[in-house]
């Protein structure tokens, strides 16, 4: 039976307050308006950024269903949608690309006006939610909400892929993989032969890895203080591995002593914290170097540093997912997942049912996962 037009009950993880478990309960999901369509969630990552939520790091409207690196089927579309219909395979993008405003139109830019993250309102365009439990609204999460069995996505925030993609891993394309691969690839434009410190080995740190590895850089230096992340490093394209916790001297002097004295081409600080930014930025060479800041400073932080790091010549930018046009550019890295050109297996270190989501973020925060996806519907749910 069609459930077009209709309100579909089905379970999602609201997370209620910060710094409290969410729970899976039963939510209703209106149908999609104009331009509009929702999306039955086949599989989802969990990211870093949902746990800065949940521990207040990054500020967003509660009660919320939090989730944005998800890959799902259109179950039917609203009023005016032209571009998708029931069946499709799809990607939500937690950064929208509606392909009108004035950064849209500019080449290099991808943080479109319509994003929901800095300023968050938790709701669609029209100011109002599609979800609701027991009567209350529920706000969503960067215009994806991934953690909910169905989603409505506004058409500017939803990417159309190949019909043959595993979405239990290309979900990942949808936030983590993207991301790090973009810091590489489009951000810093990794030249060949380059040398390249990745500082933080998680989901995102691994897809940086990645993305230096496939631009053909020769030396990759992989910094985490959690050496198991160590072999997936080397594994991706890493080719040594070092924790500050080894030496006494500061790590920006080790990654000096590492490349004859210059410092790295291209740096990485993938985790968030402002003392490893800063040490990022103090890693690559005073003259030519480039910094890349891709891990989330917590809400309202600041920090001090002398000017002479960048008056030498550094260049420090950062980059929300990774630089990349989302819509644009998500159904070509699948397309390039689908030919073999990158493969996503090793950042997958845990599966789960959808109702241990808890459990999920667990092994996050214990430092025991890289990426856990979590599988909605009847598939096989396995450990790896
Ligand atoms: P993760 O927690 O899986 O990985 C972070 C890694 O950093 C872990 O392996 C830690 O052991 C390591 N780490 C922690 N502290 C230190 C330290 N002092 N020195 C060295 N290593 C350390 O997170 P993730 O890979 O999912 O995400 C990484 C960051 O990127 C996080 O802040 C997330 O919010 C951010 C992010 N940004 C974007 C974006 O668009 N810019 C998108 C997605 C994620
Ligand atoms: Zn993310
Ligand atoms: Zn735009």
């Amino acid at each position: 039976m069609s459930t077009a037009g209709k309100v579909i009950k089905c379970k999602a993880a609201v997370a209620w307050e910060p710094k409290k478990p969410i729970s899976v309960v039963e939510i209703e999901v209106a149908p999609p308006k104009a331009h509009e369509v929702r999306i039955k969630l086949v599989a989802t990552g969990i990211c870093r950024t949902d746990d800065h939520v949940l521990t207040g790091e990054i500020k967003m409207n509660f009660p919320i269903i939090l989730g944005h690196e998800g890959a799902g089927i259109v179950e039917s579309v609203g009023e005016s949608v032209t571009s998708f219909k029931p069946g499709d395979k799809v990607i939500p993008l937690c950064v929208p690309q509606c392909g009108k405003c004035s950064v849209c139109k500019t080449p290099e830019g991808n943080m479109c006006d319509k994003i929901d993250f800095f300023e968050p309102r938790g709701v669609m365009y029209d100011g109002t939610s599609r979800f609701t439990c027991k009567g209350k609204p529920v706000h969503n999460f960067v215009c994806t909400s991934t953690f909910s069995e169905y989603t409505v996505c506004h058409v500017d925030s939803v990417a159309k892929i190949d019909a043959a993609a595993p979405l239990e891993k290309v979900c990942l394309i949808g936030c983590g993989f993207s991301t790090g691969y973009g810091a590489a690839i489009k951000t810093a434009k990794v030249r060949p032969g380059s040398t390249c410190a990745v500082f933080g080995l998680g989901g995102v740190g691994l897809s940086v890895v990645i993305g230096c590895k496939s631009a053909g850089a020769s030396k990759i230096i992989g910094i985490d203080i959690n050496k198991d992340k160590f072999p997936a490093a080397q594994e991706l394209g890493a080719t040594e591995c070092i924790s500050p916790l080894d030496f006494k001297k500061p790590i920006n002097e080790v990654v000096f002593d590492m490349t004859d004295g210059k410092g790295v081409d291209y740096s990485f600080e993938v985790i968030g914290h402002t003392d490893t930014l800063i040490a990022a930025l103090a890693s690559c060479n005073m003259n030519y170097g480039t910094s890349i800041i891709v891990g989330a400073p917590p809400s309202g932080t600041e920090i001090t540093i002398s000017p002479t790091l960048v008056f030498t010549g550094r260049t420090w930018k950062g980059c929300i997912f990774g630089s990349l046009k989302s819509k644009d550019d998500i159904p070509k890295l699948v397309s390039d997942f689908m030919a073999k050109k990158f493969c996503l297996d090793p950042l997958i270190t845990h599966i789960l049912p959808f109702d241990k989501i808890n459990e999920g973020f667990e092994l996050l925060r214990a430092g025991k996962s890289i990426r856990t996806v979590l599988l909605f519907g009847d598939e096989k749910h396995t450990r790896k």
